[in-house]
């Protein structure tokens, strides 16, 4: 039986990768190189620290951990300013109609996501009230694909992983459900979302009693 579901935030709650690509280029751009919307797609899912250093890798740009930290800096002060006017009509179509539901048959729910600003986002778009527990950036050592992030919602959640399910847009996160002993429903393409037990274009495809299938 499903007791919990665990959700990403950034593509399957709402799409803040908009905003945090367009903080990335303007750092890539101050810094003089650009780089593609097909490169950027490599950096969901990914840590803050991780992204900038794959981001100065393609631009083959060498810096101290020290400059490191101050971009990283520069670009969340952006990415911060544009998410601190997010509103409750930003959240992705059926996702808090799901949390509802979820919430409503009696199943825990869990965030579990990379962004040390999740807390924020939540906020401003209305739905930290439908989450039991919240697992992010800040709580985590270790990465997606790592599981981590997933084994402390449902350890926070009093809940056995295989009773679980997670919902991911992320290959990454896939794997760190997979890893975790969980079932797993992407958020996305099939074609790329492939190791998923069942793939979804948007929450809004969802109800409860799909879960008990998985
Ligand atoms: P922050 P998720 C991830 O969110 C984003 O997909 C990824 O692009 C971002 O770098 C990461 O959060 C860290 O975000 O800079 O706010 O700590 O998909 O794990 O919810
Ligand atoms: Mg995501």
């Amino acid at each position: 039986d499903i007791k919990a579901c665990l959700f990403d935030l950034d593509g399957v709650i709402v799409d803040t990768a908009v905003y945090h690509y367009r903080a990335w280029k303007r750092l890539a751009n101050e810094l003089g190189f650009d780089f593609t919307e097909e490169e950027n797609e490599k950096l969901k899912g990914v840590s803050r620290v991780r992204s900038l250093e794959l981001i100065l890798e393609w631009a083959g740009i060498t810096k101290t951990e020290e400059e490191r930290a101050e971009l990283a800096a520069r670009k969340n002060s952006w990415y911060v300013d544009m998410i601190s006017s997010m509103q409750p009509e930003e959240v992705l179509p059926g996702a808090r109609e799901f949390l509802e539901e979820v919430r409503a048959a009696g199943m825990k729910t869990a965030l579990g996501s990379a962004s040390k600003n999740s807390g924020l986002i939540l906020e401003r778009t209305g739905l930290l009230s439908l989450f039991d527990a919240i697992v992010d950036g800040n709580s985590v050592t270790a990465s997606k694909p790592d599981p981590q992030v997933f084994l402390k919602g449902a350890e926070a959640l009093n809940t056995a992983p295989h009773q679980c399910v997670v919902f991911e847009d992320a290959v990454a996160g896939i794997e760190a459900a997979k890893a975790g002993g969980m079932k797993v429903v992407g958020v996305g393409s099939p074609e790329i979302l492939h190791d998923a037990d069942l793939v979804v274009k948007g929450l809004y495809e969802l109800s409860t009693d799909l879960l008990y299938h998985l």
